[in-house]
């Protein structure tokens, strides 16, 4: 790569289809050496339980307990968190939740019915998961806004018990990670991470009850350990490095698109950070006002190598061309920074969030705006959704026949039964037979 701040395109380039392919391409790294080590740790924890998880804690994370109880954080140590931390990151993080519970309150999903003339009745009958584990990371990446984002469409959905694990290394815990928790309405706390206490969800121990989804972010190592117990468990998706495109039509302040930019670049060095203009001129003044900004940034060196990386300023001919290449990215978060979003709305198929006009930067919906952050990455937008409350829902087919419509039915499922040589299926529905 070259020394440039950012990798600079052009629809009209020689091969510009492959450039931008190289620039989006991501390889989730499978890694053998890791897969054998959480075969193991999965292994220990299926048939030792507690007693594992607390041998893995003390080695990986540097802890020194006797027993499993001491993993488990007493409910009023949520409490004091809470009341812990500063006033104003309180009321913001109660704010957060309250805006974030009112928006997922409007996806869930209700059960229904018909009844048909003769009296049969169909429907879906929708229920909440028993009991969901809520994965948390210990370090640079553990997001109290992670924890509303996750735990609040479960207890949104109805799920009766939701666990959350998180690594304390040295036994230091994040206390807004705790008050977050308090506040979304975790029911249990566990300082485990790792594939330790992935397995300690998947499985079930002495003291953990096994449960029926995992959810959240982690390393290598937890990602590894969820797709491991996928099937036993269901889990959410495996989250790639975060997104941004950002659509300007070259009449938004150039420092606002700039620091957009730097909001997704400064998660990590991976972080992926596209611009698309038609306006040549606008993307001067962006990349002028990036490289002015960015020496202000505390999180310079990370910005840096993540625009160097993976980051593009596009200069296109047209907005349509804009709008294809984005639905070609199926970018995580989309910005439509335009004067009149809603006229390319209808035209944008493919993208995890949309985030409209000029005043509305993906750091609002990271938040507080009310819609979820957790988002389809690598380009897995063209076919998977926001995470939300119907992802803690399940639904089950109701059929209630009535003896006229069990009668009529019988005559369809008896053919079918003797064509597919199934004499009993057929003799179960003739004896309904009116
Ligand atoms: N942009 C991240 C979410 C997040 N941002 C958490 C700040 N904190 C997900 O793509
Ligand atoms: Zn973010």
């Amino acid at each position: 790569m070259t020394d440039a701040l950012i990798t600079r395109l052009n629809y009209q380039d020689t091969d510009f289809t492959g450039k931008l392919d190289a620039l989006l391409a991501w390889d989730s790294v499978s890694d053998h050496k890791v897969a054998d080590a959480v075969a193991d740790i999965l292994h220990q924890v299926k048939t030792r339980g507690d007693a594992a998880v607390v041998e893995y804690t003390n080695r990986f994370d540097r802890r020194d307990v006797q027993s499993f109880a001491e993993l488990v954080v007493p409910p009023e140590a949520l409490q004091k968190a809470l009341e812990s931390i500063g006033a104003p990151e309180r009321e913001a993080l109660q704010e957060a939740a309250r805006r974030v519970r009112v928006y997922h309150e409007h996806q869930r999903q209700e059960s229904w019915r018909y009844t048909e003339p003769d009296g049969t009745v169909l429907g879906q009958q929708i229920t909440p998961m028993e009991r969901v584990g809520l994965y948390v990371p210990g370090g640079k990446a553990s997001y109290p806004s992670s924890v509303l984002m996750n735990a609040i469409p479960a207890k949104v959905a109805g799920v009766d018990e939701l666990t959350m694990v998180v690594p304390a290394p040295d036994g230091e815990l994040n206390q807004m990670v705790l008050a977050a928790a308090a506040i979304a309405g975790v029911d249990r706390v566990i300082t485990a991470g790792g594939a330790q206490a992935v397995a300690a969800l998947a499985y079930g121990t002495e003291t953990v009850a096994k449960v029926d989804k995992i959810v959240g972010p982690g390393n290598i190592f937890v990602a590894t350990a969820k797709r491991a117990v996928f099937g036993q468990v269901a889990i959410d998706m495996i989250a790639g490095p975060s997104e941004i495109l950002v659509l300007c039509d070259g009449q938004t302040d150039p420092d606002w698109i700039a620091m957009d930019l730097f909001s997704q670049a400064e998660h990590d060095e991976q972080a992926q950070s596209i611009l698309i203009s038609p306006d040549g001129e606008f993307l001067d003044k962006v990349e002028a006002a990036m490289a002015r900004l960015l020496p202000e940034m505390s999180r310079e060196p990370i910005i840096r190598e993540s625009l160097r990386n993976r980051g593009a300023l596009i200069k296109v001919d047209t907005m349509d061309q804009a709008i294809a290449l984005s639905n070609r990215i199926a970018p995580e978060h989309l910005e439509v920074s335009v004067a009149d979003p809603d006229t390319l709305l209808p035209q944008i198929r493919h993208a995890g969030a949309i985030f409209m006009g000029r005043h509305t930067p993906e750091a609002l919906g990271d938040y507080c705006a009310g819609p979820n952050h957790v988002l389809p990455t690598s380009g897995t937008a063209r076919f998977s959704s926001p995470l939300g409350v119907y992802d803690f829902q399940k639904r089950s087919s109701i059929i209630y026949a009535s003896p006229e419509g069990a009668s009529t039915l019988a005559h369809t499922a008896a053919t079918l039964a003797r064509s597919e040589d199934l004499e009993a299926h057929a003799l179960s529905a003739d004896y309904r037979k009116r």
